[in-house]
């Protein structure tokens, strides 16, 4: 059959494709057998993942040769990502392993020294064949996309690579290729499928065969404004624009998630991670688990209002919950349908055991989560007890934690490891063999000084673990970034423990995501002002429509911290 197929090779979440699709009013067919690729119209190839395992499955599936006899074919072709990559001659991640060659060049891994990797986030794109190429295919200029990738193309500057390179964006001190155009073969090092609108506007220019007329008319008064427009809308390929690194910081919003009482599934939000109301101060009663709205519904309010990114912990699983009971697994699927930024699943990724006994190893728990909509899963306690491991192997995995195992099958991108600490002040950092920082605040008795301890079960439980041990053992381990909580600020409205941020900053090379206790957009200020942390996340403000996410950014922008401006 006849239309537009997708090339899935069963490495990650796709599903945010098919729905992006589905959004603007197209339908797209998996390929299941190599000769469907010819039979296609259109052809989308969304890598995920490594790139050695993309070309081996290319291969082992039979898919190669028809996909570069589909290319060579004239008809369209749209790569994503890892899609993008393997149309080069190789890459460093993998390098024995041969691309497809179609362009030249190699995929190079980031340099970390000056900046985190993966380079995960909203990112702006510089066009070298000029605007109009870019509008035709859906690009806008000034426009954010969202990246997650350590390695890319670097940009040569060579005058024929000008040839296939649509565009370039920057990164740090480095300038990759971030989208290729030449014939039939257009490709993204980005995401258009959790790009938001601005990506939405991408897949629709590909799939409608061009830009609508909105966006040639934007293309005309660009060009009547702008000589900057002029110059690189010209055929004769003039030099490319001085490039500037336009990463954003970004804004997540998070979700906690449980049954409360009733056995409804609802967002809740604790203080210091007590999720429960009130209840009778004369009996000692605790009230019920609060509810702050629907898990699906809040999402959606949360991408529509300009949320980079959307996370969701699911609290209590660390009570062993059944994979086929997942209700996550279907707020992940529903979720999928209307919001189009990177999601985060987080609580219970481990083995989990079903009531006969059979075991899910975290890998599978991961990959239905992935399958479900879900971008990158987030792990909380299980990071702390491979972090015991790796100390007890004398500082390495074993191949078998949930960290390393996701993070070979899907990346390191797709680890998120989510720090619940708390506090242990000391009056002098001699009192104890854990890695002690100068408290943000002084302790009950005047300490000065403080370690954070790492907890699991929901913070119910602390280890003999410290943040520091923790964060530098699963980034070793595969983890592609941190999502770093506060016991002591959590819900208390007072600021970002910045202390405790700049001192696992200084200790990793992933992003950071700072979180618990925003209270106001001064308090997102600080983080990126005070540290050097990628993202700040909040919860309760943002579900008790305290402080909207707008005002955030606003107040980011006013102080010349760059961030994503709002999408439509
Ligand atoms: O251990 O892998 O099953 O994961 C459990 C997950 O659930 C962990 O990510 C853990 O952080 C989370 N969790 C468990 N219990 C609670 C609780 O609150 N009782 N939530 C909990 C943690 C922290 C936040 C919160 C920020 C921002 N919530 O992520 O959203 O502190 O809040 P704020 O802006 O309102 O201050 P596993």
């Amino acid at each position: 059959m006849p239309g537009t197929y997708l090339l899935d090779y069963g490495a990650g979440n796709v599903r945010s494709l098919v729905n992006a699709v589905k959004k603007i009013g197209h339908d797209i067919t998996y390929v299941k057998d190599p000769s469907d690729i010819l039979k296609a119209d259109k052809l989308i190839f969304p890598g995920v993942g490594a790139f050695g395992s993309a070309l081996a499955s290319l291969h082992s599936k039979g898919y190669a040769e028809p996909l570069k006899a589909y290319i060579a074919s004239g008809k369209p072709f749209m790569g994503i990502c890892v899609g993008m990559q393997s149309l080069f001659e190789g890459s460093d991640e993998s390098p024995s392993t041969p691309g497809l060659g179609i362009f030249p060049g190699r995929v190079a891994l980031f340099d970390s020294k000056t900046k985190a990797v993966p380079h995960m986030g909203w990112n702006t794109t510089r066009t070298l064949q000029g605007y109009e190429a870019m509008l035709d295919n859906g690009l806008e200029p000034g426009r954010a996309y969202y990246f997650v990738h350590s390695y890319a193309v670097p940009f040569s500057g060579k005058e024929e690579d000008r040839r296939w390179v649509l565009t370039t964006t920057q990164y740090g001190d480095e300038v990759f290729v971030s989208s290729i155009l030449r014939d039939n073969v257009f490709a993204t090092q980005f995401h258009p499928e959790k790009s938001g609108f601005a990506g939405l506007n991408i897949l629709r220019a590909f799939l409608d065969g061009g830009a609508d007329a909105a966006a040639k008319a934007q293309y005309a008064a660009l060009l009547a404004q702008d000589q900057q427009a002029r110059l690189t809308a010209s055929p004769s390929l003039p030099p490319p624009p001085p490039s500037q690194d336009e990463f954003t910081k970004r804004i997540v919003a998070c979700l906690d998630v449980r049954a409360n009482d009733q056995g409804d599934l609802v967002v809740t939000k604790g203080d210091q991670y007590d999720v429960r109301e009130q209840g009778n101060a004369a009996t000692g009663e605790k009230g019920d688990v609060r509810n702050l709205g629907k898990p699906v519904e809040l999402a959606r309010r949360y991408f529509e209002e300009g949320a980079d990114e959307v996370t969701f912990l699911n609290i209590t699983s660390f009570r062993n919950c059944p994979l086929q009971d997942t209700p996550m697994l279907e707020v992940l699927r529903q979720t999928s349908e209307t919001v189009f930024v990177p999601l985060t699943i987080g609580g219970g990724i481990k083995d989990v055991v079903d009531p006969d006994g059979t075991v899910h190893p975290a890998l599978e728990v991961a990959g239905e989560y992935f399958r479900s909509g879900a971008d990158k899963v987030s792990i909380g306690s299980d990071a702390v007890y491979a972090a015991e491991k790796f100390y007890a192997l004398g500082g390495k995995g074993d191949g078998t934690s949930a960290i390393e195992t996701i993070a070979h099958a899907y990346g390191s991108q797709a680890v998120v490891i989510s720090v619940d600490p708390k506090r242990v002040y000391v009056a002098s950092p001699s009192e104890t063999a854990h890695h002690v920082i100068e408290a943000q605040e002084p302790g009950p008795n005047g300490e000065k000084y403080c370690w954070y301890q790492c907890t699991v079960s929901g913070g119910r439980e602390g280890r003999d673990l410290d943040v520091r041990q923790l964060v530098t053992a699963c980034e070793a381990l595969g983890a592609g970034e941190i999502l770093l909580n506060s016991m002591d600020q959590d819900g208390m409205k007072r600021g970002y423990d910045l202390k405790l941020i700049q001192d696992v900053k200084a200790a990793v090379h992933i992003p950071v995501i700072a979180s618990s206790g925003a209270g106001a957009p001064a308090h997102f200020v600080d983080a990126f002002q005070k540290t050097t942390v990628e993202a700040a996340l909040a919860a309760g403000i943002f579900h008790r429509r305290e402080v909207p996410l707008e005002s955030v950014k606003q107040a980011l922008l006013d102080h010349q911290i760059r961030v994503r401006k709002p999408d439509a």
